[in-house]
């Protein structure tokens, strides 16, 4: 059962009904202000990292699960009110419609002839989103129309928003001037910023106080604002500062009118000049023409135009026809799309991860950047110059970094022995797909001490050289508190029975390896080989060290059919035949062939042999069999879940490209594929009861084949499934990969496709590449045969005909 339809044509995922399973939200914002918003216009706003510049507030895990929104109320002289987003209200419209679009989401609807649609976006290079109302009445009377906007102030400081409010009670400052309401609480410091909720109408009323505007006892249902239908013109001095505005329209039958709404966040430079007229602490003087520009109509007609032709832009950089649909609109549209929202929002601000607990990953930012990089090289550039400056001098890395300070931070714990090797796999990425050697000079410095710069290629060394200075009893490299997958903690161990030391220093310090670290090491040292012979330095003893692993894999970590996981703190093996649950892991069998080992002696083969019976199901290849039926101490959070759920046998999507990558590293473009379209969302979409999440984007995990809810989606949006369905698909199966001297065109598809197109964007020139069938292998560009998969690379602004014959 569908919730909606894909219109290719408009690049919208059009959502017909608004109950749907879950809340299917989009992103507004492309660059520094940003805000989630649901089909339902739930959702919430923030300038630039979600925690400590919150604009609006959002209720967390609520039920309705989406409760605090960008509302508005329509209201007529009879006394008749409702939403025409559907909440909070929830009366029945009809015609309702959510089209989210790339940045922007529109949401129409009708109720008893009267028309309504609301359009959401944030203009380009702008601190503000727009709203736009169009209201229509298809009544054969006049009509006089209340309409009533709706947006609780958050006290910034989200964490300390929901936490302290002995303090936040007091402190809240609002100020109405020229219908402009400002949301000027301080946050302990005098900043001169503020947020501000303008109107484009004269306004009838407004209100800043939620208590006037909802009436005591009373909630976002049926405000008594608008069931008076008159507003109190409140101003609020503490408690919940909030903001309203009212306008009053008299419609004649068949009459259309637009307003316009303005939510902004504003900060004066430090320089800049108090206003003498104005209050103390906000100078309005800088801000106002900025309002009175996004509230013409014009404006926001031009600034959608420029928004889609920034997408226009972003998305031709690769744009494929291939026989399979599916993969066409997931690869030219929304996976896309998605990387784009993870390079913004790492693992921080959806409807599941609430902001405030995570600010961007160093694990996570820098598999990101394998789906963004050929879209927006200079801004991947200076994200890996921001996270490269967080890594400590050991080479080891804080776990994750705070977007507006760009300091690292413990607070999710750290010792996890996988991070920094994946600077060197996102510097790899960046520099193939930019040529840019340049990067590996930039001055950094380490835990963002000045005078700690060094050059990135040195970061890169120590990244290598944390993982050779901690190898365990096996020669493996030590996991610490965690690799990649977050919850295999080794090293909890006890001397008490039913006691684990929890610290993260017996966390980190203890003995248990890591099979999985060590295929990432074989990828990333043989990567840094590469990158270090084109940038004319020794690469010899990267490629011994990656060599001496791929040996210490084959002896400690091959169980004879597929590769273990991991040795924990008391020297057991996990995820081999000798253990009685969790047997086979799907993490080790991806990255060991990835790095290339059992390539070429044929373990692979039967590793992947291994996944496709133990591990595969219809939707996707779970995390590991069998799930852990119990909690055990010595390997901590992962057995804490239920069976199938999360890393305990869950599908957990990111991985799965790994395996698609595999198959097609060993040439099984339909094992591949098939792989594909198991979790591709779209292909999901008949699905959408089961499924639950959005269609039009990757979702952590579908619940495994242990599970009760086997197929059901959860966590959307955020992870690094997108950035790897996206490498997997367009670089291994359709086998579009940059790589240091050029770009190679090697597919490995499904023996049945007759071949595809593709238009590609690289270093500057545009590929149009053509692969067909043939009797025998051929790769022709602009006319002239070339020997092997690398095409030469041309000038930029060239246009290049490739035609591939497989
Ligand atoms: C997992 C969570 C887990 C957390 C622990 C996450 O990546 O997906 O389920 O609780 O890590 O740090
Ligand atoms: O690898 C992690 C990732 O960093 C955050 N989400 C879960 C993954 C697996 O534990």
């Amino acid at each position: 059962m569908r919730f909606g339809h894909f219109d290719d044509e408009r690049r919208e995922y059009v959502i017909d009904r608004p109950d749907t399973p879950l809340p299917w939200i989009n992103y507004l914002g492309t660059e520094a202000y940003f805000g989630i918003i649901s089909n339902t216009a739930g959702g919430y706003s923030f300038y630039r990292d979600a925690r400590l510049r919150r604009l609006t507030r959002y209720r967390y895990n609520n039920a309705p699960f989406d409760l605090g929104g960008r509302y508005i109320y329509l209201r007529t002289g009879d006394g008749e009110f409702w939403s025409p987003t559907w909440q909070p209200t929830q009366r029945e419209l009809t015609d309702y419609e959510c089209r989210h679009g790339l940045s922007y989401t529109r949401i129409s609807s009708r109720y008893h002839g009267i028309k309504a649609e609301t359009l959401y976006f944030v203009p380009l290079e702008e601190t503000l989103e727009v709203w736009r109302l169009t209201v229509t009445n298809e009544r054969d009377e006049a009509v006089e129309l209340s309409a009533f906007s709706s947006v609780e102030f958050c006290l910034w400081d989200a964490q300390d928003d929901a936490t302290n409010f002995q303090r936040n009670f007091s402190t809240g400052q609002v100020e109405v001037e020229d219908g402009v309401i400002y949301h000027k609480t301080e946050y302990r410091e005098r900043r001169d910023h503020f947020a501000y909720f303008a109107c484009s109408e004269p306004l009838a009323g407004f209100d800043t106080a939620r208590e006037a505007f909802l009436g005591p006892y009373r909630s976002w249902d049926r405000p008594a604002v608008v069931e008076r239908g008159a507003s109190t013109d409140s101003v609020a001095h503490g408690w919940q500062p909030h903001g309203s505005h009212h306008v009053k329209l008299t419609l004649a039958p068949g009459e259309t009118r637009e307003i316009g709404f303005v939510l902004g966040y504003w900060e004066n430079p430090r320089d800049a000049k108090f206003d003498p007229a104005g209050s103390q602490t906000i100078n309005k003087r800088l801000v106002k023409p900025v309002i009175e520009r996004w509230l013409r109509q014009s404006a926001v007609d031009e600034g959608l135009a420029a928004l889609r032709a920034r997408w226009d832009e972003l998305l031709g950089s690769l744009q494929v026809s291939t026989p399979d649909g599916d993969t066409d609109r997931m690869v030219n549209i929304w996976n896309a799309y998605q990387n784009m929202v993870t390079f913004n929002m790492s693992r921080s601000t959806s409807l599941y991860e609430s902001g405030i607990g995570r600010g961007m990953g160093f694990r996570d930012s820098n598999q990101d950047l394998l789906g963004f990089v050929h879209m927006i090289p200079e801004r991947a550039r200076e994200r890996i110059l921001d996270i490269a400056a967080t890594q400590l001098p050991t080479g080891g890395a804080y776990h994750q970094y705070q977007p507006l300070t760009k300091r690292g931070n413990n607070d999710i714990g750290s010792g996890f022995n996988d991070d920094p090797l994946w600077l060197i796999l996102g510097v790899s990425a960046y520099v193939k797909e930019t040529g840019d050697l340049s990067i590996l000079d930039a001055a950094v410095p380490f835990d963002n001490a000045p005078d700690s710069e060094q050059p990135l290629y040195e970061h890169l060394l120590r990244s290598l050289r944390y993982t050779l200075d901690r190898l365990g009893p096996h020669g493996l490299p030590l996991i610490g508190r965690a690799d990649w997958n977050d919850c295999l903690n080794l090293n909890c161990f006890s001397d008490t029975p039913g006691e684990a030391f929890q610290t993260t220093e017996n966390q980190s310090g203890g003995v248990a390896e890591s099979v999985f670290i060590a295929g990432q090491f074989v990828l990333a040292a043989r990567e840094l080989g590469d990158l270090a012979a084109c940038y004319g330095r020794p690469d010899q003893e990267f490629r011994d060290a990656a060599d001496k692993m791929a040996g210490t894999i084959a002896e400690h970590g091959w169980d004879g059919a597929w590769f273990r996981r991991a040795y924990d703190f008391y020297g057991n093996v996990i995820g081999s035949a000798s253990n009685d649950e969790g047997q086979i892991f799907i993490e080790p069998q991806g990255m060991c062939i990835m790095g290339g080992v059992g390539v070429e002696d044929g373990t692979a083969v039967t590793a992947l042999a291994s996944v496709r019976e133990r591990l595969a199901t219809p939707h996707g290849i779970v995390l590991q069999q069998p799930a852990y039926s119990s909690y055990r101490l010595e390997l901590g959070e992962i057995s804490s879940y239920p069976p199938g759920y999360k890393e305990n046998g869950g599908i957990f999507c990111h991985t799965n490209p790994w395996l698609m990558i595999a198959e097609a590293m060993v040439g099984n473009g339909d094992g591949a594929f098939d792989y594909y379209k198991r979790i591709n969302p779209s292909a999901r979409e008949e699905i959408s009861e089961q499924h639950r999440c959005e269609p039009y984007v990757y979702a952590q995990m579908i619940a495994g084949r242990d599970a009760p809810t086997h197929g059901e989606a959860k966590n959307s949006w955020l992870t690094g499934t997108a950035a790897w369905n996206y490498a997997a698909v367009t670089q291994w199966i359709l086998g579009i990969r940059p790589e240091l001297t050029g770009l190679r065109v090697d597919p490995v598809v499904p023996a049945s496709w007759p071949g595809f197109t593709a238009v590609r964007r690289f270093r500057g020139a545009t590929y149009r590449i053509s692969v067909t069938r043939g009797s025998s292998r051929s790769l022709v560009v602009d006319g002239a045969a070339v020997e092997g998969p690398v095409l030469p690379l041309a000038a930029p602004g060239a246009e290049v005909d490739v035609v591939l014959t497989l």
